[in-house]
């Protein structure tokens, strides 16, 4: 276990200390040589796509791209270490759950599929057919298809996840939540119904051609440590790079690119941001309305765009102007003066990009935030133009992509028919649950069975005693999975683990190695093969897994099921026949680097109700949640909680208790907080607080934090997700999009009783 240290660190992001992470991943994962041939396959013309994130890569080039944290994600999914049913006949289900979740992963590659037997605790080898079986009986016996859940997590490749809403909607319901949901679905929602499409409009060409970029409320360094190599090389030509984000976050501030023997050499590295600004939590809005007031003052606007092709401006204008720098100030957290400079940047800007990710998308009033982003680019006609646009960072490597082939739980009618005409069946027209529905349908008891493609539901969701009590009740919970989480062990009455193949394995068909498909954040779709043998003889891949099962559940389906899945370019040829953009799919997808998807705002064409980009009128929220239970807790200090990520896990994936850039070691229970807060409260640095969540429904506790003094606004505290998940209350989240709301958490302090707790 590395040791429990808390100290400053101020040497760039990146640089030999990512070489060293990486090196120390590789090691304990047992893969030292074949790790490094594996890790240069990483986004190669011929090779994987990168299971990490979804930022994009020059064309899948044949340069080799370092990234530590992708190359965490590739030792974790390639290690040696293997989950037999011997581990499962040595440890009852109560035994296994409690270890806590870094000790489950830590456990290896699942090899083979189990059923529970509550008759022993137990998970039980099954052979697969039986397990389709088993499954399809239980589909097969609901009342109704609406009783049943299915959700995704984004790592699924497009072939699977097509088939897999086939699958679904053949089988008669659009219960398809998704990790979206409680991530970036805000985005879509304000893209969607403001410009006309829900996905960013730029290309990594842009950032070539910027003259400026806005990052809010994103952490690169951390989470998309390959955007950091983009945003060097736009400082290094002058572009200004604008950063908001309530924490200093190492990443936005310095790199060291380990590719750059100058950066190396050095003990600064490259700047990043030239510009740093530490909003309060949940200030944005009112960040982005006070530079619409300056820019608006100023007359400095791009009208001849705005005349051809927006509406609602006039409104818009008049609410910008009228609205009060005291209010702005307030909620935002930032001085007049500084959201003037920051102003100045974008005026003085020919070409502006801006980014965001969880710090935006996670809050009650997300989509007015990202649609007050959007009119700031649209008042300098900053869409459809070289070197500008929006760009919502994504999270999980084919969120997008999964979008794309129908994994939503809100279909349109034109997909629908599309769907069914290719398919020759009538698709359920009802829309189904989002993520907060299918828990709340769960524990109404009207839905009974929940499949997950991927993804960790049970830790992933807010509220978890909630969650996991809801997934307990169900008739059966199915985990199609590479790695032994905690989903797998909170479990329904009768229970299924599904082991597949992974991002980095030769999966074979009986037209030979099969590639699949993925689409990075800017919309280019390209091909992804394995070339390591797979981690056990028994693992199926998930298109297989879907076709199988499909075709054991759905008796009466037209769906040449099995051999859809002979060779891929079947299903791919599928995809052409319905999904938009992806005509001669087979023929486009082979050229190496893939294809751009296109994308209609960036062409300056707007389907939008008004058949315009529409500014949209949002007035500063001076009513959050936040708010509400200060007044409430008059007597008791109410703090706004964000929960991040640290930089060594990958979402609910614990690859370590270090926070390097943070300067956190060891640890994963900490509290970060504000020097004038701890006077406040008389606590010291190092002492142990419980986290209380106050809301209207009453009080959440997590237990056992470490306090950890930070240069973070008053009022405002950080931890780590997924030990905060129970804090955030399954209702609190934001408006029209139902994203949980966990960055903005209403909590109180207390010194805490606990005396260890490890987990
Ligand atoms: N290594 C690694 N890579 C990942 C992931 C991972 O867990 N590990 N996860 C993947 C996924 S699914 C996603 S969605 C992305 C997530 O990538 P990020 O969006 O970077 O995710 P978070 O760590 O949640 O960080 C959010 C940032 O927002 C800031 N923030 C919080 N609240 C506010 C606010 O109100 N205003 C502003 N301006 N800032 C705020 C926080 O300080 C933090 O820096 O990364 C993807 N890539
Ligand atoms: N409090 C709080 N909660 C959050 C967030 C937050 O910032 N704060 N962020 C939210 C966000 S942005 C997201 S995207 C969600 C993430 O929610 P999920 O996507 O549900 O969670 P992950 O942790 O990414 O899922 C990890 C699991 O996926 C499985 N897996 C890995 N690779 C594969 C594969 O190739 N195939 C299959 N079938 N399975 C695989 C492994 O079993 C692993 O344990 O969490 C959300 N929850
Ligand atoms: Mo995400």
């Amino acid at each position: 276990m590395t040791k429990q240290v808390i100290k400053r660190y101020d040497k760039p992001a990146g640089g030999w200390g990512a070489l060293r992470s990486v090196f120390k991943h590789i090691e304990e994962q047992g893969i030292v040589g074949r790790g490094v041939s594996t890790l240069l396959r990483a986004n190669q013309p011929d090779g994987f796509d990168c299971p990490g994130c979804a930022w994009p890569d020059k064309n899948h080039h044949s340069t080799f791209e370092f990234c530590e944290n992708g190359a965490k994600a590739v030792a974790a999914e390639a290690t040696e270490r293997r989950v037999t049913r011997a581990l499962f006949a040595e440890h009852t289900v109560a035994d296994l759950a409690a270890h806590d979740d870094y000790w489950l992963e830590g456990q290896g590659r699942l090899t083979e599929p189990m059923r529970y037997d509550s008759a022993t605790d137990r998970y039980l080898p099954i052979a697969w057919d039986d397990a389709f079986a088993a499954i399809a009986a239980h589909l097969n016996a609901l009342p109704h298809p609406d009783q049943a859940l299915f959700y995704t997590s984004g790592r699924t490749s497009n072939e699977a996840a097509f088939l897999y809403q086939l699958f679904i909607r053949e089988f008669g319901t659009n219960n398809l939540p998704d990790c979206s949901n409680m991530c970036h679905e805000p985005s879509g929602t304000g893209m969607k119904e403001q410009i006309g499409v829900g996905k960013g409009t730029v290309t990594l060409d842009d950032f070539e051609h910027a003259e400026a970029i806005f990052i809010f409320g994103q952490n690169p360094g951390t989470n998309h440590p390959r955007m950091l190599g983009t945003l060097r090389e736009a400082a290094k030509r002058g572009c200004r790079i604008v950063a908001f984000n309530p924490l200093r976050e190492r990443g936005l501030e310095r790199f060291a690119d380990p590719q750059s023997p100058a950066d190396m050499l050095s003990a600064h590295g490259s700047q990043i941001a030239s510009r740093y600004y530490q909003p309060r939590i949940g200030g944005d809005l009112a960040v982005v309305k006070g530079i619409a007031k300056v820019v608006l003052e100023a007359g400095d606007i791009d009208e001849a765009f705005i005349a051809e092709h927006t509406d609602g401006f006039e409104t818009f204008r008049a609410d910008v102007i009228a609205e009060s720098w005291a209010t702005i100030v307030e909620e935002s957290g930032l001085s007049e003066a500084q959201i003037r400079e920051a102003a100045a940047i974008y005026i003085k800007s020919n070409a502006t990009i801006c980014t965001w990710g969880m710090g935006i998308t996670q809050h009650k009033h997300s989509v007015a935030t990202i649609q007050s982003i959007v009119n700031l680019l649209l008042l300098k006609g900053n869409i459809g133009k070289p070197g500008a646009g929006a760009c919502p960072v994504r999270g999980h490597s084919n969120v997008q992509g999964d979008r794309t082939m129908g994994i939503y739980e809100k279909p349109t009618q034109a997909f629908l028919e599309k769907l069914g005409r290719a398919f020759d069946f009538t698709p359920p027209q009802k829309h189904g649950h989002d993520v907060v529905g299918a828990i709340e349908a769960m524990l109404a008891g009207e839905a009974k069975v929940f499949i997950g493609m991927g993804g960790n539901f049970a830790v992933a969701t807010p509220d978890a005693e909630r969650t996991k009590q809801a997934l307990r009740q169900c008739d059966l919970t199915v985990h199609v999975t590479t790695k032994l989480n905690r989903s797998h062990l909170v479990h329904g009455r009768d229970a299924l683990i599904l082991p597949c193949l992974g991002r980095t394995e030769i999966d074979i068909q009986v037209a030979g190695p099969q590639g699949v498909t993925v689409e990075d954040s800017m919309s280019m779709v390209h091909i992804s093969a394995g070339m390591n043998p797979p981690a056990s003889e028994h693992l199926l891949s998930e298109p297989a897994i879907v076709a199988r099962l499909a075709a054991a559940t759905l008796k009466h389906s037209k769906t040449p099921w099995l051999w859809l899945i002979e060779d891929y370019d079947r299903i791919r040829d599928k995809i052409a026949q319905v999904i938009d953009g992806f005509a001669d799919f087979n023929l486009r997808v082979h050229v190496p680097g893939g294809f751009y998807l296109g994308n209609s705002a960036r062409a300056r064409h707007w389907s939008t109700t008004t058949g315009k980009a529409r500014f949209m009128t949002h007035a500063v929220p001076t009513d959050l949640p936040i708010k509400a239970m200060r007044r409430q807790h008059g007597e008791r200090p109410v703090f706004n909680l964000m929960t991040v990520r640290s930089h060594d896990q990958y979402n609910t994936t614990v690859y370590g208790l270090d926070d390097r850039y943070r300067g956190v070691f060891g640890h994963r229970r900490v509290c970060f907080i504000n020097k004038a807060d701890l006077a406040r409260l008389g606590f010291t640095a190092g002492q142990w607080v419980d986290l209380t969540s106050v809301w209207h429904d009453g009080e959440r506790v997590a237990q056992r934090f470490l306090l950890v003094e930070y240069d973070i606004p008053e009022g405002c505290l950080a931890s780590y997700y997924p030990e905060t998940n129970g804090l955030v209350p399954l209702d609190s989240f934001a408006d029209r999009a139902r994203t949980p709301a966990s960055k903005s958490v209403p909590v109180v302090l207390g010194l805490s009783a606990v005396e260890n707790l490890t987990s």
